[in-house]
């Protein structure tokens, strides 16, 4: 059942920029949606029912499926990728390995340094052109909440002497009207980052 017709659900936080990947993807596509607000300090029985293995949020609820991964759900938002995976579903044999292979590892986390970002913004609006697409979305990280964790964590890394192209993109995306309606209040998630400020020093040490 094609997304606009069927009733669609984000369980997700009011903080977190993988939430804000998913909304964006479903309103440039114009896809009504509710939010279900989750406390990850104690997750709810549908969380865990629909991510039982990672138990992380967001978590897309379309008819009866359940679609985990933000960067997932952008594309399966995006009808170029529900091709891919439909492939991967619905072929045989060595092409089948083929498109899962693509609908999998093509989705890998954007693992791109600054300054590589900077040079690919040179000229251009935003990194698909002059819309917001999907390379912006994925990286939104470094726009409103690279700038709340700059706030306390007494490190500047996207400033406009070095990356002004990054600077002026983020300026433009956060002021785009689809960005604008599902950014979380500053302050609010100013200290709620700031109260997790332990748990982000653990985590990092899990990844080196
Ligand atoms: N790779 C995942 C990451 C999602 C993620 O880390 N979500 C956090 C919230 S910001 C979460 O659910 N954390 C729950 C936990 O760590 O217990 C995605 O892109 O969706």
């Amino acid at each position: 059942m094609p997304l606009s017709l069927s009733t669609v659900k984000v369980i997700g936080t009011r903080f977190s920029a993988f939430i804000h990947r998913a909304e964006v993807a479903l309103r440039l596509k114009g896809v009504p949606y509710e939010l279900i607000t989750e406390d990850l300090n104690n997750k709810s029985e549908l969380l865990l029912k629909h991510n039982p293995v990672h138990k992380k949020v967001p978590i897309l609820l379309h008819g009866d499926r359940s679609i985990p991964e933000s960067l997932i759900i952008i594309e399966y938002v995006d009808e170029q990728c529900f091709r891919l995976v439909w492939l991967a579903l619905w072929t045989d044999g060595g092409a089948r390995e083929g498109f899962e292979k693509e609908a999998k590892e093509g989705l890998a986390p954007n693992r791109h340094c600054l300054a590589l970002l900077e040079g690919q913004l040179e000229g251009k609006r935003f990194f698909s052109g002059d819309c917001i697409g999907y390379v912006d979305i994925a990286t939104s990280v470094l726009t409103y909440w690279l700038a709340a964790m700059d706030e306390f964590a007494g490190v500047k890394l996207m400033n406009a002497e070095e990356y002004p192209s990054l600077c002026r993109w983020a300026r433009e995306y956060t002021s785009s009207e689809a960005v604008k309606g599902c950014l979380p209040d500053w302050d609010q998630l100013v200290t709620a980052y700031a109260a997790n400020k332990e748990k982000f020093v653990i985590v990092a040490k899990t990844l080196i």
